[in-house]
């Protein structure tokens, strides 16, 4: 009964096994930065009013700031609108999913309207306050490993390191049993 071949095998999936896991905990480590709330303050001098009729409805004519993260993969996603409600004193932004900021490649705040919505800003995460168009954001993070793991098994590279771990265990399964089964 020959079993190097077994052995030679079995370390070479050992070796595989040590790189897939070692370059997912390297990549987690790398996009571990996590959003976690994003806050909108209005420095300007006017801000936006939905209609500017004296008397009626003055609560509704206050603005509806909604905001989209834009995924690098997953495309745009909503938050939730601040309806009716001014930004001077900063709104915030914070029940959302979890991202790695290395996902998210704009956030771009814009007033809800029934007919059509207004774009106002959009800017990149930064760990300085930034500020367009009269509105400032300011980004809150937070280092979360399951977040930055999550993330690169997610992209097309994270996926094939995924697939090789699996095969590479069922080769290795193999290389254990076979030399009983020849
Ligand atoms: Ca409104
Ligand atoms: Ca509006």
């Amino acid at each position: 009964m020959n079993t190097v071949p077994y052995k030679l095998v079995g370390w070479i999936c050992v070796g595989l096994l040590i790189a897939a896991v070692a370059s997912s905990l390297y990549m987690a480590k790398l996009r571990s930065t996590t959003l976690k709330s994003v806050k909108v303050t209005f420095v300007g001098e006017e801000e936006l009013r939905d209609h500017d009729l004296p008397l009626i409805k003055q609560r509704e004519a206050l603005p509806d700031y909604g905001l989209y993260l834009n995924h690098r993969r997953h495309g745009r996603i909503l938050l939730n609108t601040h309806l009716d409600q001014s930004a001077k004193e900063g709104l915030a932004w914070d029940d959302f999913e979890e991202y790695s900021v290395e996902d998210i490649s704009a956030v771009r705040l814009f007033d809800e309207d029934k007919i059509i919505s207004e774009d106002l800003a959009e800017v990149r995460i930064s760990a300085e306050p930034v500020t367009l168009n009269e509105y400032q954001f300011e980004f809150t993070v937070e280092e979360s490993f399951d977040v930055g793991l999550k993330s690169f098994w997610d992209t097309p590279v994270g996926t094939a390191v995924i697939w090789s771990i699996g095969i590479v265990l069922l080769v290795m399964i193999g290389a254990a049993i076979g030399p009983y089964l020849s």
